[in-house]
């Protein structure tokens, strides 16, 4: 054990948008698996190491600052998604206020995208680890204990004279199974307060993992900068290893798995299968998937391993749109891709957008129509937001940085519009095309049963609808004729 102590924060943002607060009754509440992994090493590397995550222990910025202020480690490693960069500075600045040798380090997302332009903005971040951390953030914190060039380390950005100056990336790392396994035990009650949105697991505890970590695609509104192109996955072994220690460890009964492309290699999702079968773990998982990468014989024997849900990201109900946006897929490859699940007896999650760039009318209408013909169990409707990162970012905004829309960057805040419509108008039309989806009578009836099957989702859906009436009624009574928005004006 060294001296030093790191302190671990995931910051808080706003998940949701104004008018709509009775949605964190469902939402998803994952703890930052990236920050459970460097937690981990760390601890390895001798350093005193906790983590708050901020959201889940229901912690705003200044709180969040004060529990640091108490703690007064060495240094903080905050994680950064766009979203939470305002209020991670506005926690750095009272920290920094009040200690100004505690030293801050950022990672994840937003920096692997747009870090030199963050750590010259916000002052009171010191230093910043672009892309995956395990390998650099110890080379960092051995270079500044033993006083080194920073220029040596790769993958950081540091500041000279106040000047950010960024390094060479630092090279991915091949061996995942070389990883230790995140540091579930340095949770604040882990797994009990960890659930992921209402209807998304049949039963808790539920624990995150990847399996596999890169993307070779290159879908337009989507940011891959921190895992890159090279798809590197863990062996099915320590897949299968990692699920049986979260069930003896903490009981976890349900694994989401986060990775971009699970089934990136049918080989190694069949031999996980085939292990989870033969050794009768008995766990449910759900995973993501591309429409173009499941076959039937590879369902079926997903659903004998536990399969229970897969998330497709359909995203619109038009062709034309989804060749805007280079996906590779079409509607007829994703409808097939959803039958065949249903008919494995796995459900499926279909995510959509809307408000892509050439979004009309038209292409609106085809989405209602799709997802009201798509035998799916849920359908998650996100508002487009060009993240720094994705390539459609660039072609909007150039090399403007854009921090003014950054806090509203959670995917339920229209900060930019199609040609031809308002904020408004495309705020009616969400609603509309999550009821055309949620009002059918097979869908109410299929969540009516699983209420019933399982009362701890009974529990949530009744604050939901509580909630979602009163924000109903006083919307109705602001004259927003229903619609769940205070933030009404457009945004260009
Ligand atoms: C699981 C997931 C979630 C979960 C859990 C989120 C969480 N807190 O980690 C949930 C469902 C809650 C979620 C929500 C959202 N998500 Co999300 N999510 C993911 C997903 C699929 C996997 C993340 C993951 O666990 N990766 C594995 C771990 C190991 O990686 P990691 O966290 O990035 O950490 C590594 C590095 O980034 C770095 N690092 C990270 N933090 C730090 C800190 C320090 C100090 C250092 C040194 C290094 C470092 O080192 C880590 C280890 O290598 C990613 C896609 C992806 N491929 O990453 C999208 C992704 C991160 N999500 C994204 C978005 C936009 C969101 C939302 C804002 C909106 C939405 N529509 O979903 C919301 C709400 C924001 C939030 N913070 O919750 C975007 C982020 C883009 C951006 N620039 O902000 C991504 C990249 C999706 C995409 N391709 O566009 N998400
Ligand atoms: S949407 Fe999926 S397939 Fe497309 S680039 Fe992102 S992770 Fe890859």
């Amino acid at each position: 054990m060294n001296n030093h102590k790191i302190v671990f924060v995931n910051p808080p943002y706003e998940r949701i948008a104004a008018g709509y607060d009775f949605v964190k009754h469902i939402t998803n509440k994952s703890p930052s698996l990236g920050l459970l992994y460097l937690a981990a090493i760390a601890r390895d590397k001798g350093y005193q190491t906790s983590i708050i995550e901020s959201d889940i222990e229901n912690l705003n910025s200044h709180q969040v600052a004060e529990c640091l202020i108490t703690e007064n480690p060495t240094y903080i490693g905050i994680t950064l998604f766009t979203v939470g960069v305002w209020q991670a500075a506005e926690i750095a600045r009272i920290v920094k206020q009040q200690y100004p040798n505690i030293i801050i380090i950022v990672g994840g997302p937003h920096i692997s995208s747009m870090g030199l332009e963050t750590i010259q903005r916000f002052k009171a971040f010191d230093y910043a680890v672009v892309n995956e951390g395990e390998a650099v953030l110890p080379a960092l914190l051995t270079a500044i204990e033993q006083n080194d060039n920073l220029d040596t380390v790769n993958g950081i950005i540091h500041k000279v004279n106040n000047i950010a100056i960024q390094t060479p990336p630092a090279p991915t790392i091949n061996d995942l199974d070389s990883l230790p396994f995140p540091a579930w035990d340095l949770l604040p009650n882990f797994p009990n307060t960890y659930l992921p949105a209402i209807y998304d697991y049949p039963q808790g505890p539920v624990a995150t993992m990847v399996a596999s970590r890169g993307c070779p695609f290159l879908c337009k509104f989507c940011d891959t900068s921190t895992f890159g192109a090279r798809v590197r996955a863990y062996t099915p072994q320590t897949v299968f290893q990692m699920m049986k220690y979260l069930k003896q460890q903490y009981g976890i009964k349900h694994i989401q798995f986060v990775d971009d492309l699970f089934l990136a290699s049918k080989v190694r999702a069949l031999e996980l299968c085939d292990l989870l079968i033969d050794n009768k773990l008995n766990m449910t998982w759900s995973c993501t998937a591309r429409v173009d990468t499941v076959k039937p014989n590879v369902l079926k024997r997903m659903k004998q391993a536990g399969c229970w849900e897969i998330s497709f990201g359909l995203e619109t109900g038009s062709n034309e749109l989804l060749q805007k946006m280079e996906k590779a897929a079409r509607v007829e490859l994703s409808e097939q891709a959803v039958n065949w699940t249903s008919d494995a007896g796995i459900r499926s999650k279909g995510l959509f957008m809307l408000g892509y760039p050439g979004e009309t009318i038209e292409s609106i209408k085809l989405t209602k129509d799709f997802v009201r013909r798509l035998p799916m169990t849920t359908m998650n409707l996100s508002k487009f937001t060009p993240y720094p990162g994705s390539p459609i970012y660039k072609e909007i905004y150039g090399t403007n940085i854009k921090e003014e829309h950054w806090e509203k960057m959670n995917g339920m805040n229209f900060v930019w519009n199609p040609e031809g419509f308002s904020t408004q108008q495309l705020d009616r039309e969400y609603q509309n095309i999550l009821l055309s989806f949620y009002k059918q009578h097979k869908i109410m009836s299929k969540y009516v049963t699983m209420s019933l099957q399982h009362p701890q989702h009974l529990i949530r859906l009744s604050c939901f609808i509580w909630g979602y009436l009163i924000a109903k009624t006083s919307s109705h009574l602001k004259g927003a004729k229903g619609i769940l928005t205070e933030n009404t004006e457009t945004t260009l």
